[in-house]
C-alpha cells in the first residue's frame, strides 16, 4: 500500500483509502454510459463484423480513443458469448483488455526512497486539481507519519494561497508563502530550504496554471526549477502533471503542451467521478508512456487513489 511510505501505521479513524472501494462509485457515470453502449452488441453469441464496429464505437464514445477501441475489440472477434450470462462474460473481457493497456503505466509514486526531503513539483492547466491534488496527497502522507512542506508558487490569487493554507492545517504540514503577485520561484526556493533545513520527507510545490502562453509557462517553470536546484541540484525529484478528466481528449493535448515544456515524471487524473468521460485515461495510457500515479474520485483526501489497472479497469465496466 503505497501510504505506507513511512511505516507507520493510520491513526485509528483514518482509514487508508481501500483501492476500488470509491472507485465503483466515482465511476459511474462512465460505467454507466459504456454499459449502454455495450449491452446490445454482445447480445449475440459471436460478435459479427457490424456488433465489432459497434463495440469500437461505444468506446471510442466513452472517450478511449480510436487506437484503444482497436486494441481492446480485436480480440474479442475470436470469443464466443454465452447468450444468457453474454453481457458479464463481455464486461470480464473488456476489463481484460483494457487493464492490458493500463498496465504498463501503472507504477506507484515512491517517496520514501532516495535522499530526503523529495521534492515534488505539480503543474497543470488552472482548474485542473493541483492545489486539492497537493492536499490530499499532503494530508495521506502525514497520516502515515509522514513530514510534510507545501508551498504556495501559484501567486497569482490570494483565495489560491489560502486554499491551500486550509488543506495544510488539515494535514498538519508546514506551510510556505508569499503575499500575492510574489515571485513564484522564490516562494518554491523557500520551500525546499524549509523542507531541507527542517529534514521533511517531502515538499509539495504548487504552481500557477494561468499563464499566457507556452513561453510565458516554459519560462516561469525554468525560473522555478533553475532556482530550486540552487538548494538541492537534483529538485524537482517527480514533476506531477495533474490532468481533470472532465475535459475528455483535451487531456491529450494538455500532456503533449507541458512535455514540450517541461520533464513530467508522473500524471495525476482528478474528477473522474464528474465525467462520463472517464475512458480518457485508457486513450492517455495508449498514447503516452508516463506512470499514472493516481487517480482523482472526490473531493475528499480519500478519495486520491493510488492508480490500480486492473481495479480502475473493472471499475469502469462496471464491475466491482
Ligand atoms: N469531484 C471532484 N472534484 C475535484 C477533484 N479534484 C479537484 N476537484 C475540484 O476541482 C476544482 C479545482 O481544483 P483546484 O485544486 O483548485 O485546481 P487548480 O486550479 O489546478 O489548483 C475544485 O473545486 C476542487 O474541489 C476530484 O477528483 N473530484
Ligand atoms: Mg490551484
Amino acid at each position: 500500500m503505497i501510504w505506507g511510505l513511512f511505516n507507520k501505521k493510520p491513526q485509528q479513524g483514518q482509514a487508508t483509502p481501500e483501492q476500488g472501494k470509491g472507485l465503483f462509485e466515482g465511476l459511474r457515470k462512465s460505467s454507466g454510459k459504456l454499459a449502454e453502449g455495450i449491452a446490445s452488441v454482445f447480445s449475440k453469441e459471436k460478435l459479427d463484423a457490424a456488433a465489432l464496429a459497434d463495440l469500437e464505437e461505444s468506446l471510442i464514445a466513452a472517450d478511449m480513443g480510436a487506437a484503444a477501441a482497436a486494441r481492446i475489440s480485436a480480440p474479442l472477434a475470436e470469443r464466443r458469448f454465452n447468450k444468457e450470462k453474454g453481457l458479464d462474460e463481455a464486461r470480464e473481457a473488456l476489463a481484460h483488455e483494457i487493464a492490458q493497456i493500463l498496465k504498463p503505466r501503472e507504477g506507484a509514486l515512491d517517496l520514501s526512497s532516495g535522499p530526503k526531503p523529495r521534492i515534488v513539483l505539480v503543474i497543470g492547466v488552472n482548474g485542473s486539481g493541483k492545489t486539492t491534488t497537493i492536499g490530499k496527497l499532503a494530508k495521506n502522507l502525514t497520516d502515515v507519519g509522514g513530514k510534510v512542506v507545501i508551498g504556495a508558487a501559484d501567486t497569482f490569487r490570494a483565495a489560491a494561497i489560502e486554499q491551500l493554507k486550509v488543506w495544510a492545517d488539515r494535514a498538519g504540514a508546514e506551510f510556505v508563502a508569499s503575499s500575492q503577485g510574489a515571485d513564484a520561484a522564490g516562494v518554491a526556493y523557500e520551500t525546499v530550504k524549509r523542507a531541507r533545513d527542517e529534514n521533511a520527507d517531502v515538499a509539495l510545490i504548487d504552481t500557477a496554471g494561468r499563464l499566457q502562453n507556452k513561453s510565458e509557462l516554459m519560462a516561469e517553470l525554468a525560473k522555478i526549477i533553475r532556482v530550486m536546484r540552487k538548494v538541492d541540484e537534483d529538485a524537482p525529484h517527480e514533476t506531477l502533471l495533474v490532468l481533470d478528466a472532465t475535459v475528455g481528449q483535451n487531456a491529450l493535448s494538455q500532456v503533449e503542451n507541458f512535455r514540450s515544456v517541461t520533464e513530467i515524471t508522473g500524471l495525476v487524473m482528478t474528477k473522474l467521478d464528474g465525467t462520463a468521460k472517464g475512458g480518457v485515461l485508457v486513450a492517455l495510457a495508449q498514447r503516452h508512456a508516463i506512470p499514472i500515479h493516481f487517480i482523482g474520485v472526490g473531493e475528499a483526501a480519500e478519495d486520491l487513489q493510488p492508480f490500480s489497472a486492473d481495479t480502475f479497469a473493472r471499475a469502469l465496466v462496471g464491475l466491482s
